[in-house]
């Protein structure tokens, strides 16, 4: 169990420079070209820092300074690894208050979201490889397993530090040194994370941080020496990664977006389960890969739960971010905003029913009203394609098997909850599921511990877990 910073009251916990540079060779720097880009709170539309926009030439640079630290960093005795990952994981619950705002801030996301999950989790991930870093050679993947080299990770906007923990912590346990380039939407709390490998004295090169957009990312995969590609992001990045990459020696992980079906039996707890629906796909706005975006309720107790469900909604209190009572915060940019109201209308104008909850939005930012939609069939857009916002689609099914057979129906296979007092048709379900994670009374519980990933168009490897380890190993 870790300690969990008190309620941040406001932003001045939080230091944030007009300027940052991309992090290469353990110094902040300027992009070649001098090129700049602004990132802006989603919740208040403020401009809040200016960062280096880095090119092709500095991904050179990056790549280079990382393939000149792996020659000592991969020689080092794992223990030895394990120390450094230790102390930047302590850094990390040191200045998690200051790090939660500073998410918060640059994502959008509720403080209390940042601060009881996301950051205990970021701290969580380094402790976690830390301990397996002298212990490569009894994670069975027989007795010398090697690292790869310099590894080239592109992430996501909607759990900017997770996203970086679930990839630099392997990597750099398993004697890799890396170039990860941050969504840009929210460079900052990566430029923060580079300032505290800094602080843990990570040798120069061991990471890098390049700031920029798509164009940066595509440079960094194809660089011809990266050794290893990590990438999580949308299907259609995933699809075109995949193709760059073939053809070459690189690995390759894919962790791609998901329509995660909720399965409500009718002998479930309903209170419970409204919980669960509701972390399931309003957590974090419903901007998450394994959100539980399809709510499959057993005909019997639909009206009953749908009624309970929306009082719940109605509960929720939706604004500042920095607020520690807010439960639904901004969504992430405009561009989000726009795909969500987008998909949501076309809901709507294929004839499924629209309930939006009765919450007043602010002026200012990027917001969006918990939405759910009843008389959805298997051929509405909003059951198929991911929305990424909070937006609740509702089908229904009479037994089991046709629960099944609706939760398999979709192009993704990344996650799955099982409502149900029985164990056995936990069992008996789940095993039945493509889905790569599956939780029983539960939704969105994560753990390092655990493996991570998809079947079909969700991607594949796994990330996390002994499993993790493999993505950044020769055997
Ligand atoms: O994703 P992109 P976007 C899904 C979700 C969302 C949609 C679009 O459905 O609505 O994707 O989001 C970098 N080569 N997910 O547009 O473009 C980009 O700079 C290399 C699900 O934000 O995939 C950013 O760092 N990199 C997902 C990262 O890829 C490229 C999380 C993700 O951006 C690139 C995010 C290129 N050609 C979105 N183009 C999940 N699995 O959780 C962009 N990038």
């Amino acid at each position: 169990a870790f300690e969990y910073a008190p309620a941040p009251e406001s932003r001045s916990l939080v230091d944030i420079a007009p300027s940052y540079g991309l992090f290469i060779d353990g110094e902040f720097t300027e992009a070649a070209d001098g090129k700049v880009f602004k990132t802006v709170s989603p919740s208040s539309e403020e401009v809040l820092s200016e960062v280096s926009r880095a090119g092709a030439a500095d991904v050179d640079r990056a790549v280079a300074a990382a393939r000149r630290a792996f020659a000592s960093w991969s020689a080092l005795p794992g223990a030895e690894r394990a120390k450094y990952l230790f102390r930047i994981a302590r850094i990390i619950q040191e200045r998690s208050r200051e790090l939660a705002v500073l998410e918060s801030l640059d994502n959008g996301k509720p403080i209390k979201e940042t601060r009881d999950t996301d950051l205990p989790l970021v701290a969580a991930h380094f402790f976690y490889y830390a301990g397996w870093a002298d212990k490569l050679e009894h994670a069975g993947f027989g007795a010398a397993p090697r690292p790869l080299g310099v590894a080239g990770q592109v992430i996501p906007w909607n759990f900017p530090l997770l996203m970086l923990a679930w990839k630099i912590a392997p990597a750099l346990a398993t004697g890799n040194t890396v170039v990860l380039k941050p969504a840009e939407t929210t460079p900052l709390s990566a430029l923060f994370f580079a300032d505290i490998c800094r602080q843990a004295g990570l040798p120069r090169g061991v990471v890098n941080i390049l700031t920029g957009y798509g164009d940066t990312g595509g440079a960094l995969v194809a660089h011809e020496d990266v050794n290893k590609v990590a990438f999580t992001g949308s299907t259609a990045v995933g699809k075109q990664i995949a193709r760059t990459v073939a053809g070459t020696d690189k690995k390759l992980t894919l962790e791609l977006g998901g329509k995660g079906a909720n399965i409500v039996f009718d002998d479930a707890p309903l209170d419970q389960a409204v919980e669960g629906i509701v972390t399931g796909i309003f957590f974090n706005q419903g901007q998450v890969c394994c959100a539980g975006s399809r709510l499959l309720v057993q005909e019997s107790v639909e009206e009953e739960l749908l009624d309970a469900l929306k009082s719940r909604l109605s509960t929720l209190r939706l604004g500042d971010p920095l607020d520690k009572n807010t439960d639904i915060g901004a969504i992430n940019s405009a561009e989000q905003l726009a795909r969500i109201t987008s998909l949501a209308d076309r809901g709507e104008a294929e004839g499924a029913e629209r309930w939006t909850a009765d919450c007043p939005l602010p002026s200012a930012g990027y917001w969006f009203a918990p939405t759910l939609f009843t008389k959805v069939t298997q051929a509405h857009t909003v059951a198929r394609d991911e929305i990424f916002g909070p937006v609740l689609s509702v089908l229904t099914f009479r037994t089991p098997e046709e629960a099944v057979a609706k939760a398999n129906n979709s192009a993704y296979g990344l996650s799955a909850g099982i409502w149900t007092e029985k164990g056995s048709r936990i069992l008996a379900v789940a095993e039945r599921l493509r889905a790569g994670v599956i939780w029983a009374n539960t939704f969105n519980k994560f753990d390092p511990t655990s493996p991570f990933g998809g079947y079909k168009e969700s991607g594949y490897g796994r990330e996390g877990g002994r499993h993790g380890l493999e993505a950044y190993l020769d055997v």
